[in-house]
């Protein structure tokens, strides 16, 4: 087989599955507990929900998924399902919505868990049943969508004014060794998405052969130092490095630097969760858009890789022909593997985790940054829409790019070789960061 399979029984099914709510639910009450009750009703950020609408939105999907269509339960509150439609209101309209109070909210989310938890006793796992609840998957996909949130919040947090609520210790330094700035993924086909993995979400699927012709990749993200760079070199001022769309941005809206840079005496700053610091050169750069990476890349000679190429870097190992879930093999991420699930409120310096290299020698490819590929979020050869059409199929089409790998605000449930991420190409409040390609030939 060109994809590792995995059988785990039914009880370590259950287990897991109570493990990965209960991760996500601590993070949530973090997040939802380290500011006073007006941070939690304010907008920070018109790009942005009130936390406490997200907070009540990921108990009403857990209701709506794991109560009533798992649990064949009794609706708890289904008068609210309007109001949590993220379609029906989009979130600039959302403060003005009749939202549960902060502590209606986690009332509400707290009771949803406890009738959840006693669904899980006695769910079907075994995939006799139906493909939602087979493997554990609906209970995956609902801790999944909580830390999404969770990582949508922590977004809201860093766009937030005012003094730090939270802290985290620094992330590893990089490694003594640090590779060559880029390798040569030789041509050929690879597999492409999966058809095993048990909780990868409908755009991952299924597992198909892709042809990728030869290309070199950046073994780390673009540092900021680089960056700093292409802004000195006058980048930002130069319309041979962007796309008709990206300059017609940057001039409208008068960008100059990744969001929350400003430059004083002299020297990059950054704020950074409610802390002004110097911009650290080492560092992979955050908050560019899609427009500003893929200038940067063209200022470089160079170029985004597809979406395609990213997967290969990060999964072909080119000893078996297969495709693996994480550059480092098939294990779970770790603390020494990668920077994830908000260990740490920042990426690791360019070179760091070294044990979470790929075969190709390709570092950083899970955590730290998303990164930008030049790809738009298309579906795969085979795609179905599952369980619902608005997690992805209503998202595909030239609009949204796609972003892989992962930040440090991403939780290993969320995490694999094979995920996909998306956004339109302005924006840059999310925690992305890029790498860049060459053609080989
Ligand atoms: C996959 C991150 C683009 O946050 O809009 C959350 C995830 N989908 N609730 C988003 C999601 C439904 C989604 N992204
Ligand atoms: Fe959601």
């Amino acid at each position: 087989s060109e994809e590792p399979g995995t059988v785990p029984d039914t009880e370590a099914l259950r287990r897991r599955a109570a493990d990965v709510l209960t991760a996500a639910r601590e993070r949530t009450a973090t997040l939802t507990t380290c500011v006073e009750e007006p941070d939690l009703t304010a907008q920070h950020s018109p790009l942005m929900s009130p936390l406490v609408w997200d907070l009540a939105h990921i108990g009403n999907q857990e209701e709506q998924w794991l109560l009533r269509a798992v649990g064949g339960r009794e609706a708890l509150r289904p008068d609210i399902d309007p109001i949590y439609d993220a379609f029906e209101h989009p979130r600039a309209e959302r403060p003005s919505l009749p939202l549960l109070a902060p502590a209606e909210a986690h009332g509400y989310v707290a009771e949803v868990r406890g009738r959840v938890l006693d669904v899980l006793e006695s769910a079907r796992l075994d995939g006799a049943g139906d493909p939602l609840t087979g493997g554990g998957f609906a209970f995956g996909m609902i801790a999944q969508h909580e830390q999404q949130h969770d990582e949508t919040m922590l977004i809201t947090h860093q766009l937030r004014r005012g003094p730090a609520a939270l802290s985290a210790p620094p992330p590893p330094a990089a490694d003594a060794v640090i590779p060559a700035a880029e390798v040569l993924v030789s041509g050929g086909p690879f597999t492409m998405g999966t058809s095993t993995e048990p909780w990868a979400l409908d755009n991952e699927r299924p597992a198909h052969r892709r042809e990728v012709p030869a290309f070199f990749i950046d073994t780390a993200p673009v540092s900021n130092g680089a960056y700093a760079h292409f802004i000195a070199d006058g980048g930002y001022d130069d319309p041979r490095w962007w796309t008709a769309d990206g300059w017609a941005y940057v001039r409208e809206h008068g960008l100059a630097a990744p969001l929350f840079w400003r430059r004083e005496s002299g020297e990059w700053l950054r704020r950074r969760f409610g802390v002004t610091e110097p911009v650290p050169a080492e560092e992979p750069v955050l908050h560019v858009s899609w427009y500003e990476a893929d200038a940067y890349a063209r200022w470089a000679g160079r170029r985004l890789p597809t979406e395609a190429e990213w997967e290969k870097a990060a999964r072909y190992d080119p000893g078996t022909g297969r495709s693996r879930r994480y550059p480092w093999g098939d294990a779970e991420p770790s603390a020494e593997l990668a920077n994830l699930g908000q260990r740490h409120l920042q990426p690791a310096a360019v070179g760091a985790y070294r044990a979470g290299e790929s075969p190709l020698g390709v570092r950083q490819l899970i955590g730290d940054v998303w990164e930008w590929t030049s790809s738009a979020f298309l579906p795969y050869p085979g795609f179905a829409a599952f369980p619902y059409r608005e997690y992805s199929e209503v998202f595909f089409g030239p609009d949204h790019k796609v972003l892989r790998g992962g930040s440090f605000a991403v939780a290993p449930v969320v995490s694999r070789a094979t995920f996909r991420n998306w956004d339109l190409p302005i924006r840059r409040q999310i925690f992305s960061g890029f790498r860049t390609a060459r053609d080989a030939s």
